[in-house]
């Protein structure tokens, strides 16, 4: 193994820099310590071309601006609050109204948008960084005192594993993901389209107006949630079904896991042979075929555009907070808050 730490940028004096970690064999992951952001994952195609297979950009500046959470942590809650508030003890909690009426990843300054502590490590057939964060009673209007670690973490298998851990000192909502967009066609080469998904999950959630669950589960049968069989990205862009209507024509949809750590998400991009397989402890994982994904800007020379990247956002259910029947997202204080993900990228 590899780890290369160079300097990216600077916040308000405070140094931003990149961690790159290659395995022995030349798969490598590029990251940063401005929202734990994976900013590159070099991977090859079935002929052995070693491309990147996420979308980002190679400037802080172009991060600061960016609007799409590219390969960014999401937290304290990922996905969106109805009427941005919640009800705890008694007590009503207001959060930071940052998308209408209603709040979305974490808030205006969620952890996307903070400066981590980073620390490289390589223990010979695995490296990474584990990244550190404080985030204060009454962040972004959130109750308790939170001690946060995110570990990204390389093995010689081509498997990226982020393991979340966080220990607070009040009762809390906390429901981190990892906001990558990915497209394993290499460098962009083409969008998303004609990548196939497999899920194992036979409900999906149904959004109202605003995106949020209104917390019917549907099931997936007979529909083009049904990722049971694979299916492609594409059946659901040019779906009349009203939730893909809804959405921009595609997803952005929650879904209840029906497995765990059983290659419940399985990624394919037939024509560069690339997998990804993700396996994960989460109850859920919202596919967002990158809908909203406007036509400002540019990712490494590429217009940034409509279907470029697909999101696998494995994380507790969006509104849970609000939704009874949903599981919860509560940790109590000095409950010890654990998450694991695995990217398992390969080529079949
Ligand atoms: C859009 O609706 C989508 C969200 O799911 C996504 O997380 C965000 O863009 C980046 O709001």
């Amino acid at each position: 193994m590899k780890v290369r730490q160079e300097k990216f940028g600077e916040v308000d004096h405070n140094t931003v820099h990149s961690f790159t970690i290659t395995n022995d064999h030349d798969v490598e992951i590029t990251c940063i310590n401005y929202g734990c952001i994976i900013t590159k994952i070099i991977v090859p195609d079935k002929q052995g071309n070693f491309e990147n297979v996420v979308l980002g950009y190679d400037t802080l500046e172009e991060y600061m601006m960016d609007t799409t959470y590219l390969g960014a942590v999401v937290g304290r809650v990922g996905g969106r609050i109805k009427g941005a508030q919640f009800e705890l003890d008694g007590q009503i909690y207001t959060l930071a109204k940052n998308e209408k009426v209603n709040h979305i990843h974490g808030g205006i300054k969620g952890f996307n948008r903070v400066i981590w502590d980073a620390e490289v490590f390589d223990k010979g057939d695995t490296a990474g960084v584990q990244f550190k964060y404080f985030s204060p009673d009454g962040e972004e209007g959130y109750p308790g005192n939170i001690d946060l670690k995110i570990t990204y973490t390389l093995n010689n298998e081509n498997e990226l594993v982020i393991s979340y851990d966080a220990i607070t000192d009040k009762k809390t909502p906390l429901a981190m993901t990892n906001h990558s967009y990915f497209n394993l066609s290499g460098n962009l080469k083409r969008d998303i389209l004609n990548h196939t998904l497999k899920l194992k999950s036979d409900k999906f959630l149904e959004l109202d107006q605003d995106f949020i669950p209104t917390g019917t589960m549907l099931d997936v049968r007979n529909t083009p949630f049904d990722f049971t069989q694979e299916r492609s990205i594409e059946s659901g862009t040019i779906s009349k079904h009203p939730q893909n209507v809804l959405v921009g024509g595609g997803y952005d949809h929650p879904f209840r896991l029906s497995s765990n750590h059983n290659e419940e998400i399985v990624l394919k991009d037939y024509e560069s042979g690339r997998t990804l397989i993700l396996e994960t402890d989460e109850v859920g994982v919202v596919v967002y075929s990158g809908n909203s994904l406007g036509n400002e800007g540019y990712v490494r020379g590429i217009p940034l555009r409509k279907h470029l990247g697909i999101c696998l956002e494995t994380q507790g259910l969006p509104n849970a907070i609000n939704q009874p029947t949903f599981p919860s997202v509560m940790i109590d204080k000095g409950q010890k808050y654990s998450s694991v993900t695995k990217y398992q990228f390969g080529v079949g």
